[in-house]
């Protein structure tokens, strides 16, 4: 490393972990190091399944090793064939796991105004072979529930919402179709589907380094999802399904519990710096951010804004560069949008006269850098460089 590299300062990343409190994790490990039990569903795992429970206002958790392995479990259980109604914009894991699940892919276009699949278009695209619709609460933006539901009711489909970004998200409940808890007539997002997935991933809003979890809704599911992340192991000689390892183990288990400590101070850290950044780049011309929030509890997993190159001045990939140069690393979440990479692009459904939106949005889009450690003058940096671009 020469000097001017040593000296110069950390790049501003989109995100950084949410990282426990050291010596409480070393706590934690000494406890496990006594127990020698250090995966396969111990203390820990049992612990935060229960805590996350609580925390999320949801019936039931089962933990994953990542956010992936959900999705694909998810099908697995509701037993999914045929195709899949899902989004293009989002991260590739979603529609992978539908592939995986050799079921076909079906992309809809998305509202302009969340990001999400947009439900007017999801009826047009139901055929005899459609099973599921599998949405995605993208940047923890709520999908209409609601909606959804109604559509999937009335053409007997399951849905499975891929809800990666939507930790901690709650709605109102009636306006979602969702069963408040306590008096507060608020619900957590995660209760929409049949089966919602988490990513607890080291970028998302709260991590365990890698894991995730599904959200169900009774016991029976519980233990059939349960049998699935262990191999269909009930006990020492009984398999009673061809499942797969998914397993969180007890390391990991106990940094999310600390972790669960201290998320809601993490995303009051990211609300605040949402804020500013709304309040200094919502009247710049040719740059939009989005301003509806409908919902009352947003996590600020993301910070989207969508480049309109005429009039900002310079196009979205240019800012990109231009941040990149001067250590500020935004990315293009979601860019290549899914329908347009080679595995899918042939796809009927992939045809980009179909989905206009998306792509629109997916070559527009760049997300700021937003986390709990950002500073006064990281977010001034992000400004000043966005302030120095526009024409
Ligand atoms: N569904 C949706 C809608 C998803 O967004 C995702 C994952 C999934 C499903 C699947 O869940 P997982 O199986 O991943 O749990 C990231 C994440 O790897 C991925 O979890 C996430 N979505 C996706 C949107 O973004 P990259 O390739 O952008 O991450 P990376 O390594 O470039 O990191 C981004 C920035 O974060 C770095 O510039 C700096 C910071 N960072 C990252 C890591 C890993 C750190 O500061 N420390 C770290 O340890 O994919």
């Amino acid at each position: 490393m020469t000097m001017s590299e040593a000296n110069a300062p950390a790049p501003i990343t989109v995100t950084s972990p949410l990282l426990p409190d050291l010596t409480a994790f070393n706590e934690m490990l000494k406890d496990i190091w006594d127990r020698k039990w250090v995966t396969n569903m111990g203390e820990y795992h049992k612990r935060l399944e229960e805590a996350l429970a609580a925390y999320l206002h949801v019936p039931y958790v089962c933990l994953f090793t990542n956010g992936t392995l959900p999705l694909m479990v998810a099908l697995q259980a509701l037993r999914i064939t045929g195709e899949v109604i899902t989004t293009p914009y989002s991260f590739v894991a979603t529609t992978h796991a539908i592939w995986w699940n050799h079921c076909k892919p079906v992309f809809v276009d998305i509202d302009p105004a969340t990001g999400n699949m947009d439900p007017e278009k999801i009826e047009a695209a139901i055929t005899p072979s459609t099973t599921c619709i599998m949405p995605v609460h993208v940047y923890g933006q709520p999908c209409d529930t609601k909606r959804i539901k109604e559509i999937a009711d009335r053409h007997g489909l399951k849905v499975i919402y891929d809800a990666a970004h939507a930790f901690g998200v709650e709605v109102p409940a009636e306006r979602y179709g969702l069963a408040a808890y306590g008096e507060t007539g608020l619900a957590s997002l995660l209760n929409a589907g049949d089966l919602a997935t988490l990513s607890f991933h080291a970028t998302k809003v709260y991590n365990t380094v890698e894991g995730g979890a599904i959200v169900v809704h009774d016991e029976q599911m519980k233990h059939h999802i349960d049998n699935l992340k262990n191999f269909g192991i009930t006990d020492e000689v009984t398999v009673v399904e061809p499942g797969i390892n998914g397993k969180l183990d007890e390391l990991r288990a106990a940094y999310g519990l600390l972790n669960l400590r201290q998320v809601d101070w993490a995303i009051g850290r990211r609300q605040a710096v949402a804020e500013q950044y709304r309040t200094a780049l919502r009247s710049v011309p040719g740059l939009h951010v989005w301003e509806d929030r409908q919902w009352v509890r947003p996590n600020d997993a993301y910070f989207p804004i969508f480049i309109e190159a005429g009039t900002f001045g310079m196009s979205r990939d240019e800012l990109y560069l231009r941040m990149k140069e001067k250590g500020v690393l935004s990315r293009r979440y979601f860019y290549p949008l899914i329908s347009n990479i080679p595995a899918y692009k042939d796809l009927p459904s992939a045809q980009k006269e179909l989905l206009p939106v998306a792509n629109k949005l997916s070559d527009e889009v760049l997300c700021l850098p937003i986390h709990h450690a950002m500073t006064e003058k990281d977010i001034q940096t992000v400004l000043g460089i966005i302030e120095s671009c526009q024409r």
